[in-house]
């Protein structure tokens, strides 16, 4: 089978997590909005008349099923290609660690768009400012924070231990997305979270994630993603 992703064909945003999977798992798929008429494709599914429609992207085409937001795509992928644990327990662990990940996500988002998505940054700089302040001051420590622990606390090379699942690989595009957003914030900060810098280099290093990220299939960050450099809000 081959699955379909759904997502906005020009940045990384939310498939980002669900690419990486599928990228670790070498399954094979198609990122249908970036061929041709792939946007209309992508609406098309969304239309509320029939199935399971869902609210946005990114969802998942698996044979019959589809299946949207992030973490329960992840959860759907973990399973099937060894990127969770395995008991119930284990696989509610890793799902409810990347449903940590996802309210982190809305948070680097709002650090730009602290009023919301309709207006642009431009109309927002003041409180984005405002914002990003906060987010570095209280919720950057607070989030790493608690992943740096449950790193340092199993003594594991991943999250959950020797194995790396989906979260770990959120985690590395978490990394990933703070340097290239905030590098002068990020180089000070990540003196402070040496167990992701590892877990981080690790994941990269991966044979099918590090062919990934140096193929065209890997978008390059830019301005209109969750992880957006302005100057100014990294000072
Ligand atoms: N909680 C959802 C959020 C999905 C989401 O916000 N998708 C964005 C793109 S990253 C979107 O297209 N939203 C359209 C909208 O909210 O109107 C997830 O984690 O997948």
């Amino acid at each position: 089978m081959k699955y379909e992703l759904y997502y906005w064909p020009e940045i990384q945003g939310r498939g980002e997590y669900v690419r990486l999977a599928l990228e670790e798992a070498g399954a094979a798929y198609v990122d249908v909005a970036r061929g041709p008429r792939g946007v209309a494709t992508m609406m098309k599914m969304m239309d509320v008349q029939k199935g399971t429609p869902p609210f946005a992207p990114p969802f998942l085409k698996a044979g019959k099923l589809v299946i949207g937001q992030t973490a329960n795509i992840l959860l759907y992928l973990g399973a099937r290609h060894g990127l969770a644990l395995k008991t119930e327990a284990g696989r509610l662990w890793v799902h409810q660690l990347q449903l940590t990940i996802t309210d982190f996500v809305v948070e680097i988002h709002d650090t730009h768009h602290p009023l919301g998505p309709s207006l642009y940054y431009e109309d927002q700089k003041a409180p984005a400012k405002k914002r990003t302040d906060e987010f570095w001051g209280e919720r950057v420590p607070k989030y790493l924070g608690y992943f740096e622990q449950l790193l340092a606390a199993n003594g594991g090379a991943y999250v959950t231990g020797r194995r790396p699942t989906y979260v770990d690989l959120s985690l590395f595009q978490i990394v990933e997305g703070l340097r290239y957003a905030f590098p002068k914030r990020m180089k000070t900060f990540e003196k402070g979270v040496p167990g992701l810098v590892g877990l981080h280099e690790r994941v990269a290093a991966r044979p099918n994630i590090k062919a990934y990220l140096a193929s065209e299939r890997r978008i390059p960050f830019n301005e209109q993603g969750i992880f957006r450099r302005y100057r100014e809000l990294d000072r």
